[in-house]
Protein backbone atom coordinates (compact mmCIF):
# COMPACT_ATOMS: atom_id res chain seq x y z
CA UNK A 1 0.00 0.00 0.00
CA UNK A 2 1.24 3.34 -0.60
CA UNK A 3 1.38 6.65 1.28
CA UNK A 4 -1.48 8.51 0.73
CA UNK A 5 -2.58 12.24 1.71
CA UNK A 6 0.05 12.35 5.27
CA UNK A 7 -0.50 15.62 6.38
CA UNK A 8 3.07 17.12 6.00
CA UNK A 9 4.14 20.60 7.57
CA UNK A 10 7.34 22.51 7.06
CA UNK A 11 9.01 24.11 9.76
CA UNK A 12 11.36 27.21 8.31
CA UNK A 13 13.20 29.64 9.77
CA UNK A 14 17.33 30.55 10.14
CA UNK A 15 20.24 28.69 11.96
CA UNK A 16 19.59 28.59 15.71
CA UNK A 17 15.67 29.65 15.82
CA UNK A 18 14.00 27.31 17.56
CA UNK A 19 12.82 25.01 14.39
CA UNK A 20 14.11 21.47 16.73
CA UNK A 21 12.61 22.74 19.75
CA UNK A 22 9.25 23.35 18.39
CA UNK A 23 9.15 20.23 16.98
CA UNK A 24 10.43 18.04 20.12
CA UNK A 25 7.70 20.30 21.32
CA UNK A 26 4.88 18.90 19.41
CA UNK A 27 6.10 15.40 19.52
CA UNK A 28 5.83 15.44 23.22
CA UNK A 29 2.42 16.44 23.12
CA UNK A 30 1.91 13.52 20.27
CA UNK A 31 -1.01 11.28 20.62
CA UNK A 32 0.12 7.75 21.77
CA UNK A 33 -1.53 5.79 19.19
CA UNK A 34 0.02 7.92 16.38
CA UNK A 35 2.98 7.19 14.39
CA UNK A 36 4.47 10.72 13.46
CA UNK A 37 7.73 10.57 11.08
CA UNK A 38 9.87 13.87 10.82
CA UNK A 39 13.14 14.60 8.75
CA UNK A 40 15.72 16.71 8.89
CA UNK A 41 17.68 18.10 6.96
CA UNK A 42 21.29 19.89 8.44
CA UNK A 43 23.65 22.01 6.24
CA UNK A 44 27.00 20.15 7.83
CA UNK A 45 27.77 16.85 6.89
CA UNK A 46 27.52 15.97 10.40
CA UNK A 47 24.10 15.87 11.84
CA UNK A 48 23.55 16.67 15.62
CA UNK A 49 19.48 17.52 16.00
CA UNK A 50 18.69 13.80 15.36
CA UNK A 51 20.38 13.33 18.68
CA UNK A 52 18.11 16.23 20.14
CA UNK A 53 15.21 14.86 19.22
CA UNK A 54 15.89 11.43 20.44
CA UNK A 55 13.06 11.32 22.53
CA UNK A 56 13.75 9.33 26.10
CA UNK A 57 13.04 5.59 26.11
CA UNK A 58 9.49 6.20 27.71
CA UNK A 59 8.15 8.02 24.47
CA UNK A 60 10.38 6.60 21.80
CA UNK A 61 6.64 4.56 20.95
CA UNK A 62 5.47 5.99 17.21
CA UNK A 63 8.30 8.43 16.32
CA UNK A 64 10.98 8.47 13.61
CA UNK A 65 13.44 10.49 13.16
CA UNK A 66 15.76 10.55 9.83
CA UNK A 67 18.59 12.72 9.21
CA UNK A 68 19.60 14.21 5.60
CA UNK A 69 23.14 15.53 6.33
CA UNK A 70 24.95 18.23 3.87
CA UNK A 71 21.74 20.18 3.35
CA UNK A 72 23.47 22.78 1.40
CA UNK A 73 20.91 24.27 -1.11
CA UNK A 74 22.08 22.45 -3.95
CA UNK A 75 21.32 19.27 -2.31
CA UNK A 76 18.36 19.85 -0.09
CA UNK A 77 16.39 20.87 -3.16
CA UNK A 78 17.68 17.58 -5.01
CA UNK A 79 16.63 13.91 -5.59
CA UNK A 80 18.43 13.11 -1.80
CA UNK A 81 15.41 15.67 -0.17
CA UNK A 82 12.84 13.90 -2.82
CA UNK A 83 14.24 10.97 -2.13
CA UNK A 84 14.33 10.65 1.65
CA UNK A 85 10.85 11.72 2.10
CA UNK A 86 9.48 9.16 -0.29
CA UNK A 87 11.77 6.37 1.61
CA UNK A 88 10.45 7.98 5.12
CA UNK A 89 6.87 7.72 3.98
CA UNK A 90 7.19 4.36 2.05
CA UNK A 91 9.80 2.28 5.63
CA UNK A 92 7.85 4.48 8.51
CA UNK A 93 4.28 4.98 6.79
CA UNK A 94 3.91 7.76 9.36
CA UNK A 95 0.41 9.27 10.09
CA UNK A 96 2.26 12.60 10.09
CA UNK A 97 5.15 14.37 8.49
CA UNK A 98 7.45 16.97 9.93
CA UNK A 99 9.95 18.47 7.73
CA UNK A 100 13.06 20.71 9.29
CA UNK A 101 15.31 22.22 6.00
CA UNK A 102 18.43 23.99 7.14
CA UNK A 103 18.41 27.24 8.38
CA UNK A 104 19.47 28.53 4.59
CA UNK A 105 17.32 26.28 2.86
CA UNK A 106 14.86 27.69 0.86
CA UNK A 107 11.10 26.46 1.28
CA UNK A 108 10.29 26.74 -2.53
CA UNK A 109 12.47 24.04 -3.86
CA UNK A 110 10.94 21.65 -1.12
CA UNK A 111 7.34 22.12 -1.70
CA UNK A 112 7.47 22.04 -5.44
CA UNK A 113 8.69 18.55 -4.31
CA UNK A 114 5.95 18.10 -2.04
CA UNK A 115 3.54 19.34 -4.31
CA UNK A 116 5.20 17.88 -7.46
CA UNK A 117 4.10 14.87 -9.75
CA UNK A 118 6.12 12.47 -7.57
CA UNK A 119 4.62 13.30 -3.97
CA UNK A 120 1.56 15.08 -4.38
CA UNK A 121 -0.71 11.56 -3.55
CA UNK A 122 1.61 10.60 -1.14
CA UNK A 123 1.32 14.02 1.38
CA UNK A 124 -1.20 16.68 2.25
CA UNK A 125 0.91 19.51 2.64
CA UNK A 126 -0.49 22.20 5.50
CA UNK A 127 0.83 25.23 6.63
CA UNK A 128 4.14 26.20 5.93
CA UNK A 129 5.44 27.47 9.78
CA UNK A 130 8.68 30.35 9.99
CA UNK A 131 9.66 30.96 13.36
CA UNK A 132 11.97 34.32 13.52
CA UNK A 133 13.69 35.61 16.52
CA UNK A 134 12.01 39.09 17.22
CA UNK A 135 15.02 40.49 18.21
CA UNK A 136 15.94 40.73 14.69
CA UNK A 137 13.12 42.25 13.02
CA UNK A 138 14.30 45.30 12.90
CA UNK A 139 18.03 44.23 11.58
CA UNK A 140 18.07 45.16 8.04
CA UNK A 141 19.05 41.46 7.15
CA UNK A 142 15.74 40.07 7.28
CA UNK A 143 14.75 42.92 4.74
CA UNK A 144 17.22 42.49 2.83
CA UNK A 145 18.78 39.11 2.62
CA UNK A 146 16.34 37.41 -0.41
CA UNK A 147 16.50 33.90 0.97
CA UNK A 148 14.84 35.39 4.17
CA UNK A 149 12.43 37.15 2.50
CA UNK A 150 11.03 34.54 1.21
CA UNK A 151 10.88 32.00 3.91
CA UNK A 152 8.60 34.73 5.11
CA UNK A 153 7.11 35.11 2.62
CA UNK A 154 6.07 31.70 1.80
CA UNK A 155 4.52 31.21 5.23
CA UNK A 156 1.53 30.58 6.21
CA UNK A 157 2.42 31.01 10.20
CA UNK A 158 4.57 33.27 11.09
CA UNK A 159 6.31 32.99 14.90
CA UNK A 160 7.66 34.62 17.20
CA UNK A 161 10.20 33.03 19.06
CA UNK A 162 12.29 33.56 21.97
CA UNK A 163 9.92 35.83 22.83
CA UNK A 164 11.58 35.04 26.77
CA UNK A 165 15.00 37.13 25.28
CA UNK A 166 13.04 39.97 23.59
CA UNK A 167 12.12 42.97 24.99
CA UNK A 168 8.76 44.43 24.63
CA UNK A 169 10.30 46.75 21.94
CA UNK A 170 11.37 44.01 19.98
CA UNK A 171 7.50 42.08 20.45
CA UNK A 172 5.97 44.95 19.37
CA UNK A 173 7.97 45.40 16.03
CA UNK A 174 7.64 41.83 15.29
CA UNK A 175 4.27 42.32 15.83
CA UNK A 176 3.71 45.38 13.48
CA UNK A 177 5.71 44.06 10.81
CA UNK A 178 4.14 40.81 10.32
CA UNK A 179 0.69 41.89 10.32
CA UNK A 180 1.68 44.20 7.95
CA UNK A 181 2.96 41.57 5.31
CA UNK A 182 1.06 40.94 2.22
CA UNK A 183 -0.56 38.86 1.60
CA UNK A 184 -1.48 38.21 5.21
CA UNK A 185 -0.83 35.47 7.06
CA UNK A 186 -2.84 32.86 8.40
CA UNK A 187 -1.83 33.11 12.12
CA UNK A 188 0.91 35.41 13.85
CA UNK A 189 2.17 34.19 17.14
CA UNK A 190 4.85 34.77 19.57
CA UNK A 191 5.76 32.40 21.90
CA UNK A 192 9.50 30.83 23.70
CA UNK A 193 10.83 27.22 23.65
CA UNK A 194 8.91 26.44 21.05
CA UNK A 195 5.74 26.01 22.62
CA UNK A 196 3.17 25.79 20.05
CA UNK A 197 -0.75 24.75 19.64
CA UNK A 198 -0.72 21.05 18.03
CA UNK A 199 -3.62 22.40 16.04
CA UNK A 200 -1.15 24.40 13.72
CA UNK A 201 -0.41 21.00 12.19
CA UNK A 202 -4.16 20.57 10.59
CA UNK A 203 -4.35 23.88 9.46
CA UNK A 204 -4.04 24.17 5.65
CA UNK A 205 -1.65 25.82 3.86
CA UNK A 206 -2.29 28.17 1.08
CA UNK A 207 -0.34 27.00 -2.15
CA UNK A 208 -1.07 30.19 -4.35
CA UNK A 209 2.02 31.57 -1.65
CA UNK A 210 4.75 32.38 -4.85
CA UNK A 211 8.38 33.05 -3.31
CA UNK A 212 9.37 36.77 -4.35
CA UNK A 213 12.77 34.93 -5.66
CA UNK A 214 11.49 32.05 -7.24
CA UNK A 215 14.97 31.20 -9.20
CA UNK A 216 16.77 31.44 -6.51
CA UNK A 217 17.54 27.85 -5.71
CA UNK A 218 17.98 27.08 -9.01
CA UNK A 219 21.71 29.22 -8.64
CA UNK A 220 22.49 27.34 -5.81
CA UNK A 221 24.80 25.32 -8.06
CA UNK A 222 27.13 28.40 -8.42
CA UNK A 223 29.26 27.96 -5.20
CA UNK A 224 30.45 25.07 -6.46
CA UNK A 225 30.74 21.42 -4.71
CA UNK A 226 33.38 21.81 -2.35
CA UNK A 227 31.89 20.21 0.25
CA UNK A 228 32.54 16.76 -1.26
CA UNK A 229 30.07 14.78 -0.54
CA UNK A 230 28.26 12.26 -2.58
CA UNK A 231 24.98 12.85 -3.70
CA UNK A 232 23.67 9.29 -3.81
CA UNK A 233 23.91 8.62 -0.33
CA UNK A 234 22.39 11.23 1.85
CA UNK A 235 22.86 9.73 5.24
CA UNK A 236 25.13 10.35 8.36
CA UNK A 237 29.11 9.52 7.29
CA UNK A 238 29.80 6.02 8.06
CA UNK A 239 30.96 5.57 11.77
CA UNK A 240 32.06 1.97 11.05
CA UNK A 241 35.75 2.31 11.76
CA UNK A 242 36.08 4.92 14.35
CA UNK A 243 38.55 4.49 16.89
CA UNK A 244 39.46 6.50 20.22
CA UNK A 245 41.17 9.70 19.96
CA UNK A 246 40.58 9.06 15.73
CA UNK A 247 37.46 11.25 14.88
CA UNK A 248 36.04 11.35 11.53
CA UNK A 249 36.16 14.89 10.10
CA UNK A 250 33.92 16.23 7.58
CA UNK A 251 33.60 19.79 5.58
CA UNK A 252 30.98 21.41 3.88
CA UNK A 253 30.59 24.77 2.27
CA UNK A 254 28.24 26.74 0.34
CA UNK A 255 25.96 30.18 0.38
CA UNK A 256 28.08 31.92 2.19
CA UNK A 257 28.61 30.20 5.15
CA UNK A 258 31.32 27.06 6.30
CA UNK A 259 30.71 24.23 8.31
CA UNK A 260 32.62 21.52 10.04
CA UNK A 261 32.05 18.19 12.13
CA UNK A 262 33.15 15.99 13.85
CA UNK A 263 32.52 12.32 15.31
CA UNK A 264 34.05 10.88 18.08
CA UNK A 265 34.41 7.27 19.01
CA UNK A 266 32.47 6.55 21.93
CA UNK A 267 34.88 5.74 23.90
CA UNK A 268 36.12 9.28 24.29
CA UNK A 269 35.53 11.00 27.23
CA UNK A 270 35.98 14.57 27.31
CA UNK A 271 36.85 16.42 30.30
CA UNK A 272 33.47 18.39 31.00
CA UNK A 273 34.80 21.93 32.36
CA UNK A 274 37.09 22.20 29.93
CA UNK A 275 34.86 21.46 26.62
CA UNK A 276 32.48 23.65 27.29
CA UNK A 277 34.69 26.74 27.88
CA UNK A 278 36.63 25.73 24.86
CA UNK A 279 33.36 25.58 23.05
CA UNK A 280 32.54 28.53 24.72
CA UNK A 281 35.44 30.66 23.17
CA UNK A 282 36.35 28.27 20.12
CA UNK A 283 39.66 29.91 19.16
CA UNK A 284 40.21 30.65 15.63
CA UNK A 285 36.70 30.06 13.93
CA UNK A 286 35.74 32.95 12.38
CA UNK A 287 31.72 34.36 12.96
CA UNK A 288 30.34 31.79 14.44
CA UNK A 289 26.69 31.31 13.55
CA UNK A 290 25.96 27.99 15.23
CA UNK A 291 27.57 24.75 17.28
CA UNK A 292 25.75 22.55 17.95
CA UNK A 293 27.59 18.74 19.66
CA UNK A 294 26.96 15.83 22.46
CA UNK A 295 29.50 14.75 24.09
CA UNK A 296 30.27 11.76 26.50
CA UNK A 297 32.07 13.61 29.73
CA UNK A 298 32.57 11.41 32.93
CA UNK A 299 29.72 11.46 34.39
CA UNK A 300 27.23 12.41 31.52
CA UNK A 301 26.51 12.99 27.94
CA UNK A 302 25.63 16.70 27.32
CA UNK A 303 24.15 18.92 24.60
CA UNK A 304 25.38 21.48 24.25
CA UNK A 305 24.20 24.18 21.95
CA UNK A 306 25.43 27.59 20.54
CA UNK A 307 23.80 30.21 18.56
CA UNK A 308 26.24 32.89 17.91
CA UNK A 309 27.26 34.29 21.56
CA UNK A 310 24.71 32.28 23.62
CA UNK A 311 25.40 28.77 23.93
CA UNK A 312 23.58 26.04 26.46
CA UNK A 313 24.86 23.03 27.88
CA UNK A 314 22.64 20.39 29.14
CA UNK A 315 21.95 16.47 29.50
CA UNK A 316 21.09 14.42 26.78
CA UNK A 317 19.55 10.65 26.48
CA UNK A 318 21.91 10.20 23.31
CA UNK A 319 24.73 7.74 23.94
CA UNK A 320 26.01 6.95 20.55
CA UNK A 321 28.83 8.84 20.43
CA UNK A 322 30.53 12.26 20.93
CA UNK A 323 29.43 14.57 17.91
CA UNK A 324 29.68 18.33 17.07
CA UNK A 325 28.89 20.30 13.59
CA UNK A 326 30.24 24.16 13.86
CA UNK A 327 29.08 26.58 11.37
CA UNK A 328 30.73 29.94 10.44
CA UNK A 329 30.37 32.56 8.05
CA UNK A 330 32.73 31.81 5.30
CA UNK A 331 36.15 33.31 6.56
CA UNK A 332 39.38 32.75 7.72
CA UNK A 333 38.23 29.83 10.09
CA UNK A 334 40.64 27.31 11.32
CA UNK A 335 39.33 24.44 11.91
CA UNK A 336 42.75 21.54 12.51
CA UNK A 337 43.30 24.01 15.55
CA UNK A 338 39.89 23.43 16.83
CA UNK A 339 40.12 20.14 16.54
CA UNK A 340 43.60 19.88 18.27
CA UNK A 341 42.01 21.50 21.01
CA UNK A 342 39.23 18.38 21.28
CA UNK A 343 41.89 15.81 20.87
CA UNK A 344 43.49 17.38 23.82
CA UNK A 345 40.67 17.25 26.16
CA UNK A 346 39.82 13.43 25.35
CA UNK A 347 40.38 11.73 29.26
CA UNK A 348 43.54 9.06 28.58
CA UNK A 349 43.73 5.94 30.80
N1 LIG B 1 15.94 31.28 25.62
C1 LIG B 1 15.38 30.56 24.65
N2 LIG B 1 16.12 29.63 24.01
C2 LIG B 1 15.51 28.94 23.03
C3 LIG B 1 14.16 29.13 22.67
N3 LIG B 1 13.86 28.29 21.66
C4 LIG B 1 14.98 27.58 21.39
N4 LIG B 1 15.98 27.97 22.22
C5 LIG B 1 17.35 27.48 22.25
O1 LIG B 1 17.98 27.92 21.07
C6 LIG B 1 18.91 26.94 20.61
C7 LIG B 1 18.61 26.54 19.17
O2 LIG B 1 17.36 25.89 19.13
P1 LIG B 1 17.04 24.81 17.99
O3 LIG B 1 15.65 24.37 18.25
O4 LIG B 1 18.09 23.81 17.92
O5 LIG B 1 17.08 25.73 16.70
P2 LIG B 1 17.01 25.26 15.17
O6 LIG B 1 16.26 26.32 14.45
O7 LIG B 1 16.49 23.88 15.07
O8 LIG B 1 18.56 25.30 14.79
P3 LIG B 1 19.24 24.76 13.43
O9 LIG B 1 18.58 23.46 13.09
O10 LIG B 1 20.67 24.57 13.78
O11 LIG B 1 19.04 25.82 12.41
C8 LIG B 1 18.79 25.78 21.60
O12 LIG B 1 19.80 25.93 22.58
C9 LIG B 1 17.44 25.98 22.20
O13 LIG B 1 17.35 25.43 23.51
C10 LIG B 1 13.41 30.13 23.37
O14 LIG B 1 12.25 30.41 23.12
N5 LIG B 1 14.08 30.81 24.35
MG1 LIG C 1 17.34 22.25 14.09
Amino acid sequence: MTAANVPTTLFTGFFGVGKTTAIRHLLSRKPPDERWAVLVNEFGEVPVDGAALEPDEAETDGVVIREIAGGCMCCAMNLPMKAAIADVLRRARPERLIIEPTGIGHPAGILDELRGDDLRAAVDVGAVICLVDPRVVQDPRLREVALLRDQVHLADVLVANKADLAADGDLKAFDAWARDLFPPKAVIETTSRGVLDPALLDLAGDAARAPLFPHLHDHAHDHGHDHGHDHGSPDSPDTGNLSPGKPIRRRSAGEGFDACGWIFDARDVFRRDELVDLLGHPGPVGNLQRLKGVFRTPDEWLLIDRVRNEMTVMPIAYRRDSRVEVIAETGNTDWTVLEGALLELIETG
